[in-house]
């Protein structure tokens, strides 16, 4: 199986319905991150962070602004660090992909409020859309299975979005789901771009320092 082979049926290259996708991506962050609480949210880059910041900017979302493959192990240490806060990576399927030995790290240490949900366009969708491996078929939620994630699912409709909203804010973890989204480029939504306000903020934040938006 070649990365450079034609995507499959139902996938475009120059973006629309991505394999069995038919979910707006923003739609999907705005309802998992509506009356958020004192969620912890780690946005991987691109796209992904840009759908956190159209959901509404905050000070308990960090941003990663490039760092691709690190989103899972940032929201492993924090989970690690704050077992009584529920901490949350919203991600792409090329930044997954990356950083993949992450899901074995996780499956090991096994936190309970840990979930990661994979926006999964089956595209590197900020460097032209061009096909991942889960246009090939690689299914990341069986890796994580494998690896030992206490439970994974894979969305498809809307009518599961409400499932994966409570099981990433009160279920057992760790969770991973993979969200099937459509291969689309959204208007930019930019957080803010500073790493050093990003991190003082939201140290601050989980700190109590400052008070958080619900
Ligand atoms: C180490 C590294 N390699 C490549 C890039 C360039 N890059 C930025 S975003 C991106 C694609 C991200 O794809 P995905 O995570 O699937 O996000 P989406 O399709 O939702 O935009 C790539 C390859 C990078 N930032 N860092």
């Amino acid at each position: 199986m070649s990365l450079a082979s034609p995507p499959p049926e139902g996938a475009t290259r120059a973006g629309g319905r991505a394999h069995g996708a038919a979910l707006h991506r923003r739609d999907v962050v705005a309802e998992l991150l509506a009356d958020r609480g004192d969620l912890l949210v780690v946005a991987g880059l691109g796209a992904s962070a840009w759908d956190c910041a159209a959901a509404g900017d905050h000070p308990l979302t960090f941003s990663l602004w490039g760092g691709m493959g690190q989103a899972t192990m940032m929201g492993l240490g924090l989970a690690l660090a704050r077992r009584d806060r529920r901490v949350l990576v919203l991600t792409g399927d090329g930044e997954m992909l990356m950083g993949l030995g992450a899901l074995a790290t996780v499956g090991v240490q096994g936190p309970q409020n840990l979930a990661v949900v994979v926006l999964d366009n089956e595209r590197y969708g900020e460097t032209g859309m061009q096909p991942t491996h889960t246009a090939h078929g690689v299914d990341l939620s069986a890796v994580a299975r494998a690896c030992g994630f206490r439970r994974t699912m894979v969305v498809t409709s809307g009518q599961e979005i409400p499932g994966l909203r409570t099981a990433v804010h009160t279920g057992d973890g760790p969770l991973l789901a993979v969200v099937k989204v459509l291969a689309e480029s959204p208007p930019l939504v930019l957080p803010p771009r500073d790493g050093l306000l990003l991190k003082e903020r939201f140290r601050r934040a989980l700190a109590g320092e400052m008070p958080a938006p619900q």
